[in-house]
Formats: C-alpha cells, structure tokens, sequence
C-alpha cells in the first residue's frame, strides 16, 4: 500500500509518547493488518502565515481580559500551501520501532573497549541488513533523489546531502540535513581511524562550505556537524543543524562534535575510537540495553567504580 493508503486504513491503538514542547506525539496503530507508527509534529508559524494571520483564523473566542490584555483561543483555516502538521509513518513497524518511540526509562552506561568487543560489536554485526536500506537507496539515488542537497561520488572521501526526515525542508532555523557517506564499511564511531581524516576533514570543508551557499540565511558558524554514538542506523552519518535550534539529540555524551572526533584522532591517537571507553544513555527497554545488561552483567551500567 501507498503511505496514503497506510493513513486512511490506519486504526488507532494506543499513544507511545507525547511531549508538549516538541509538540510531537507517537502513537501505534495498524493499517492493512499490520503495525504501523505515526509521527505527528505541530509544525511552526512562518512568515506567510503570520502576515495573514487576521484572515486565516477561524472562530477566534475570548478567554479571559484584564484592561489591555486579552487572551484568546481560534483555529487556523486550512491552507494547502502551510500544512500544520507533519506524519512521518513508519509501517511495517518492528519491535524495536515500536520500543524507540515508546516513553521508556533511560540508563547511562560504559562501553569499554573490552565490552565493545564483546557485547557491541557482535550486535551490530547481527543487526538485519534491511534497517539500512534506506541509507543505501539514497546511495544508489534510488530515494529522496530531488531533495539531495550535494553529492561527493569520490568512494573513500565522498558522501550524499540532504534534508534529515525530521526536517520540514522550509525553515532554515530549524535546519537539520544528513550527510551519508559512501564508504558503506564504516558503521560507527567506534571505527574511525587516522585512515578516515581525508573523509572527515572533507565532510567538514564541504559543508561549511555548501550549506551556507544553498541556505543563505545561515553561515558556516551557525552549523553543528556531530556523530551520534550509539545511532540508531549503523553506516556513518554525519547530523548537520543549525546552532540555534534545539534539535533532538544533541544531548552530552550522544552527539560528538565532528570537529572533536577529527581533533582525537589527529592530534592525540589516530586509534583514539578504539581505545576509549565511550558512556551514553539507552532507553532500558532497548534491544542493545538488554543484550548489555545480559552480557554484561551490573558492570556496564554508570556506577562509583569503588
Ligand atoms: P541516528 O544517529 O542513527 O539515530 O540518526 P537517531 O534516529 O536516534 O537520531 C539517523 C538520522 O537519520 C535521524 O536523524 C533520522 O531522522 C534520519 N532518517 C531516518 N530515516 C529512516 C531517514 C530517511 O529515510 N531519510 C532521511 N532523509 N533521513 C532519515
């Protein structure tokens, strides 16, 4: 079925998450018998809209007044060209999906070297080749072909651009775009060697340099260029935001900035990532969680090492 299909045969189950300040909701369903994820956001005000504010509310009610001020409540009339809402559906939805986008409790871990090793690496080897075949649709310019931003072909430095799904492709304060790189052998963090600065270093340089040229209201100063460590997708991607928005998952300890990573790998060990002990957040009811805590035993979560 069409993703328009999925959402008018969608049947509501339950809420997974809600947050007020995102304005963001999860909620499972099915559709066409299987299970199905809809991601619901507000989308902002923009210009255009507000401009024409007087025009397009519908409805407007009083609430309350005190001398000069008033507070009101009305709706916005519908407009094809500013939609209000954005879905990002996900379906057939897996376990895991359903697990990422469930409210759950979060615990710190440590990944040693040792525990990488052991426990991490093994678990990402297994993971179903099929969660990254968007990643590598995009590569083939098979998907999201008219939204590439910029292309780099060269295979060991080069990377694809372009807008990352929880973008709504309009407002550059909220600018969030995704490089994926070629090299289809790097899967995270934890592999990047002094061999991979050429890569990294023209990651960088490239887009400090394109996104300000495409995007105008934005300056190479104002881009945050981090690694997430752990993703959720395991081929490196590089997460592109604008400084002055809060985008989510930016938190310490799960986004890198891309300038730290090549800095420690240059300057203080070129096997800086296979040496570390890397500490990160996990919702509890992940998959990797519960292979951590299985294998790993009480060790691997963050505790006084006395
Ligand atoms: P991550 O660090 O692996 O995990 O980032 P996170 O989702 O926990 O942040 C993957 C990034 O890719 C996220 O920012 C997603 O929004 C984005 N993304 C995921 N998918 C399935 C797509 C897609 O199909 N197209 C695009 N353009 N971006 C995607």
């Amino acid at each position: 079925p069409s993703p328009l299909q999925v959402l008018a045969e969608f049947s509501f189950e339950r809420i997974l998450s809600q947050d007020a300040r995102s304005k963001t909701a999860a909620i499972l369903g099915s559709s066409n018998k299987v299970p199905t994820i809809l991601h619901l956001e507000r989308l902002p005000l923009d210009g255009i809209e507000l401009a024409a504010v007087s025009s397009r509310l519908e409805g407007p009610r009083l609430t309350d007044s005190n001398d000069i001020y008033a507070w009101l409540l009305a709706d916005l009339v519908p407009s094809p060209t500013h939609p209000s809402l954005k879905i990002y559906s996900i379906s057939p939805a897996t376990e895991a999906h359903i697990k990422k986008y469930s409210t759950q409790k979060r615990a710190l871990v440590r990944e040693t070297p040792e525990v990488y090793a052991r426990i991490v690496d093994p678990f990402v080897r297994g993971q179903d080749p099929g969660r990254i075949q968007w990643v590598y649709n995009i590569l083939m310019g098979k998907k999201e072909v008219d939204r590439v931003v910029f292309k780099d072909g060269d295979e060991v430095k080069g990377f694809v651009l372009l807008p990352d799904s929880k973008w709504d492709g309009k407002n550059v304060e909220t600018l969030y775009l995704q490089t994926i790189v070629n090299d289809r052998s790097i899967r995270s963090l934890r592999d990047l060697r002094a061999k991979h600065l050429p890569l990294l270093k023209n990651i960088r340089d490239k887009i400090l340099t394109v996104v300000p040229s495409k995007f105008p209201d934005v300056s190479a100063h104002e881009l945050r260029l981090y690694i997430h460590y752990q993703p959720s997708y395991y081929h490196l991607h590089v997460h592109v935001t604008n400084l002055s928005f809060e985008s989510p998952g930016q938190q310490v300890g799960q986004a890198h900035l891309l300038d730290d990573v090549i800095d420690n790998i240059e300057v203080i060990d070129r096997d800086y990532y296979a040496k570390r002990t890397l500490v990160y957040a996990l919702g509890t009811e992940s998959p990797l969680f519960g292979r951590l805590v299985a294998e790993g035993g009480e060790g691997v979560l963050c505790a006084a090492s006395g």
